[in-house]
């Protein structure tokens, strides 16, 4: 608890380019509670070399990221936004938790096993402690609730696992932590296979809609989104592409599935269409407005990514030297 307040994590891999997923499934959440919590919005990038980058690319992406989160709507002055590289507690944290983490745990893990089936070539033993990186940024802070998607909710129960084995060997250190799931949009699929989660790695781009779409290319993308012979717009597994269009329309419009069957009764799926392509242009273009305002100030952006690791710095610091003590490393000399 800091300032009277409960603590809030979460983070995004710098990989790809943000999805209408990523937006509705976390970013967007995260702005909505924000200010019921002192916050920390992490750019994992050290999550990120799990799997090959290209250095420069990386850079850029990171920044694009961190500069999203602020377009988003998360005043940096008040939520301490920042890289995961610049807080060297990640990684020590990291190290001590993996001593404390079972190789039959982290075998467990679907992230895992799909990565390690996409990058056959590249099975490193960062991706596979991947999940541990992502229980030290979580319980460096003492996080209270973290927002992610549905498809993170695994490696929340490991954190918790992790969390509450330490605290039982060595007294409360740790918080042990909840997930928080928004009510729309934990998990769009892909426009091109409903089956499948919309993600920034997809190879097929006209699965995902991206966050700098242009208007165009969106609603393009909406028109050739699978559906069915229904002909019918109806919330129902029957007809996963319909659903997952209802769910992108509600959570844009923050209307009910109810709501939205009623409003396209007796309509054709080109006009359903249509329309969440127009809802998702209302929620982004305001998005891309900011974030190209944000860019263009490098200072005030600079001055944000060194203020808010050096507070990060300071708050993780606060957990690591206590986690350090309690499994036995000596006693800084001062
Ligand atoms: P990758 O494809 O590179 O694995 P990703 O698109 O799955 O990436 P992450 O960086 O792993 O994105 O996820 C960032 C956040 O976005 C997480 O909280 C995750 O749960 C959420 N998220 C990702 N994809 C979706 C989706 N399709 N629907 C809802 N939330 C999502
Ligand atoms: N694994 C997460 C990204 C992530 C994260 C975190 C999310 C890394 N560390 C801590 C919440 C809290 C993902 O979305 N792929």
């Amino acid at each position: 608890m800091l300032d009277g307040k409960k603590t809030l994590f979460s983070g995004m891999q710098a990989t790809g380019n943000l999805t209408l997923g990523n937006y509705l499934g976390a970013l967007k959440n995260w702005v909505t509670i924000s200010d019921e919590y002192q916050t920390f919005f992490s750019v994992v990038d050290m999550h990120s070399i799990t799997v090959r980058q290209d250095p420069a690319e990386l850079r850029r992406r990171a920044r694009t990221l961190l500069t999203l989160y602020i377009a988003a709507g998360l005043d940096p002055e008040k939520n301490c936004i920042y890289y995961q590289s610049h807080v060297s507690g990640h990684a020590e944290l990291a190290w001590i938790l993996n001593c404390f983490t079972y190789m039959g745990e982290l075998n467990r893990m679907t992230q895992f096993k799909d990565k390690a089936a996409k990058h056959a070539d590249n099975i490193n033993a960062g991706l596979f402690t991947y999940p541990v990186l992502m229980a030290a940024d979580i319980l460096l802070y003492q996080a209270d609730v973290v927002p992610v998607g549905i498809d993170q909710m695994q490696h929340l129960e490991l954190t918790r696992d992790i969390a509450i084995r330490f605290n039982n060997l060595y007294g409360e250190v740790f918080t042990v932590p909840e997930a928080y799931i928004g009510k729309a949009g934990a998990k769009i699929m892909s426009l091109q296979d409903p089956a499948k989660k919309m993600s920034k790695s997809d190879e097929n781009p006209n699965g995902s809609i991206y966050l700098m779409d242009d208007p165009d290319t969106i609603i393009r993308k909406f028109k050739r989104a699978v559906t069915d012979s229904e002909a019918c717009v109806r919330y129902c597994e029957e007809q996963p592409g319909i659903r997952n269009l209802i769910d992108i329309y509600c959570a844009c419009t923050g209307k009910t599935p109810q709501e939205t069957e009623k409003e396209f009764e007796g309509k054709g799926y080109g006009d359903f269409k249509m329309a969440v392509g127009e809802a998702v242009l209302s929620v982004l273009k305001p998005l891309q407005e900011r974030f190209a305002d944000l860019s263009k100030n490098k200072d005030y952006l600079d001055r944000v990514i060194k203020e808010n690791a050096q507070k990060a710095q300071y708050f993780s610091n606060k957990t690591l030297r206590k986690v350090q003590k309690k499994v036995g490393f000596p006693d800084r000399i001062r």
